[in-house]
């Protein structure tokens, strides 16, 4: 990196739309704007990223993003397929889900596999632990145990801010970005106003009828605790998309299944029908949940669409259709037979 004139490096702290702040070296923070370049090479930054600025009378002018270590990103199932920049430079990343209502296996295997694939490490926090029973909790601590092989997995209640405090310590460490992600109303932004130990985040209570939060937060932000780490909350993401997370990813979300499908007698068995599946015998023999294989087939398919436009994504449907009933020619003997 190379410093010219009155550049400096900055961190971007918040983005909103084409809305840009960002952090100076002491913490200090600025509006900033993109710089024509950038902005012409269609290249945004996003919270978490240093970049080179240049300080105008009352804004930063960023003028290049810096090489990114690790990026949170998901799929935009628009026209654009686009992948979303959530964050940039994290080291840990908070899969934050409640303990109650918003638990889900199936959700955080694809949360894993974003930050799998992000290069940054997760950290599985459940929340609400006071909403529960203490037994559900335990069953539901070693579910999570089992799905998440080796992930730390902390549990939270927001009425007990010093444990959260203590808990988060090891990963809040100065010059450690850290972010939470999950759904709305799980308690990501209560959680970071504990760590900052002062309500600088609003929160809202979760819809009364079906317990599903309100989409409080808004924008990403970023939030320097006073030992210099930085903590970065995001709003409530409604659906994970994971396409375009590469097949390691996904395996490492599904060490278990990655390593029954070396015994497979196919290389490339499916686990659907193939003689000698490793996989299938595993869960004949109880010995892996069938659901297990279930949200592992569902991601490798959203997977393989990835990358695709909406007449391929549409094409594979209609193959995969079609092997159900054996090809086209299979499908003209099922319509004569009608
Ligand atoms: N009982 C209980 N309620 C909690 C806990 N943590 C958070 N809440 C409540 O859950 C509601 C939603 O919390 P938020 O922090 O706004 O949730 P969020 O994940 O930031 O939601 P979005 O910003 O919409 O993505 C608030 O009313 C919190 O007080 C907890 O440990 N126990
Ligand atoms: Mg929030
Ligand atoms: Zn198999």
């Amino acid at each position: 990196m190379h410093l010219q004139n009155n550049e400096q490096q900055y961190q971007i702290s918040l983005q909103a739309q084409t809305n840009y702040k960002v952090i100076d070296h002491n913490q200090k923070e600025q509006l900033a704007k993109l710089s024509g370049q950038l902005l012409q090479e269609g290249l945004r930054p996003a919270v978490g990223d240093y970049v080179i600025g240049l300080p105008q009378p009352d804004f930063i002018l960023i003028k290049q993003i810096l090489p990114r270590k690790s990026v949170l990103q998901r799929q935009n199932f628009g026209d654009n397929q686009q992948a979303q920049v959530i964050a940039a430079n994290l080291d840990h990343i908070f899969i934050t889900m409640s303990l109650n209502q918003d638990f889900n296996l199936a959700r955080l295997d694809r949360y894993l596999t974003l930050v799998w694939d992000s290069g940054a490490n997760p950290v599985i926090v459940l929340t609400k632990a006071d909403l529960i029973a203490a037994d559900l909790l335990a069953e539901r601590r070693a579910q999570v145990a089992a799905t998440a092989f080796g992930v730390p997995v902390l549990v939270t209640e927001q009425d007990r801010p010093e444990q959260v405090q203590t808990i988060f310590a090891p990963y809040l460490t100065p010059q450690q970005n850290v972010a939470f992600v999950g759904s709305s109303g799980v308690g990501k932004s209560t959680l970071v106003n504990l760590l900052q130990q002062e309500t600088t985040i609003k929160t809202k209570t979760v819809r009364a009828d079906d317990d599903k939060g309100r989409h409080t937060t808004t924008t990403r932000a970023l939030y320097v605790l006073p030992n210099g780490a930085k903590i970065i909350d995001t709003p409530g993401i409604r659906s994970v998309g994971v396409a375009g997370v590469s097949q390691t990813a996904t395996d490492q979300s599904f060490q278990d299944i990655a390593t029954l499908a070396q015994q497979c007698r196919f290389n490339d068995c499916q686990h659907q029908t193939e003689p000698g599946c490793a996989v299938k015998a595993a869960i004949a023999a109880g010995q892996l949940a069938p659901g297990r294989l279930a949200s592992y087939q569902k991601l490798q398919i959203e997977v393989q669409y990835a990358g695709l436009n909406s007449r391929q994504i549409g094409q594979l449907k209609i193959e995969r259709m079609l092997k159900d009933v054996g090809g086209v020619k299979g499908l003209k003997k099922t319509l004569k037979k009608k």
